[in-house]
């Protein structure tokens, strides 16, 4: 996770496996697009510098994180060998925050308990948008980066 003391964005690229068999599919939210977008192209520049091709970096546009679990289970049939889910969840004035940042949690919890593919969790959970942006490629790094590099080392497994 980005914070104060582990930032993932810099990371040990030798960790990182890749390859140009690799089919990876990205699931991306458009809640919050400015951000999810900042998200994406931190995941798929990270996967492309892992020698993934692009023609096997697969983009799918749902409408917010709610419907990542739906759309990531989807992508469970096919023959991919991991997909990163990203979403952006900013707290506002109603319980809406909690119910859909904890139900995009344990959904994408239960899809990797099938055990069929990794699916990697790019969804943040913030306070406010300085909080996202801060973590969508400003100063605590990009999470896409990070779920790029969690998705390859997953696949190695
Ligand atoms: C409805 C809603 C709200 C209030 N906030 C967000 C958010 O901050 N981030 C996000 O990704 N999606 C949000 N949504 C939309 C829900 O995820 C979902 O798309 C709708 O409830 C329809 O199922």
């Amino acid at each position: 996770m980005v914070s104060a003391n582990n930032n993932l964005s810099e990371y040990d690229h030798s960790k990182a496996p890749g390859g140009k068999s690799i089919r990876i599919a990205l699931v991306v939210s458009e809640w919050n697009q400015t951000i999810t977008d900042n998200l994406y192209q931190g995941a798929r520049k990270t996967l492309l510098d892992h020698n993934v091709l692009a023609k096997n970096i697969v983009k799918f546009d749902v409408p917010g994180s709610f419907e990542l679990i739906y759309a990531a289970s989807r992508f469970q049939t096919q023959k991919f060998d991991a997909i990163i889910v990203i979403g952006c969840i900013i707290q506002g004035e109603t319980r809406h925050f909690e119910f859909i940042s904890n139900a995009v949690a344990q959904g994408i919890k239960d899809l990797n308990l099938k055990g069929k593919s990794p699916v990697i969790f790019c969804v943040l959970t913030d306070d406010n948008i300085d909080q996202s942006q801060a973590r969508s490629g400003g100063e605590l790094g990009n999470k896409g980066v990070e779920a790029a590099v969690t998705a390859l080392r997953m696949i190695s497994l």
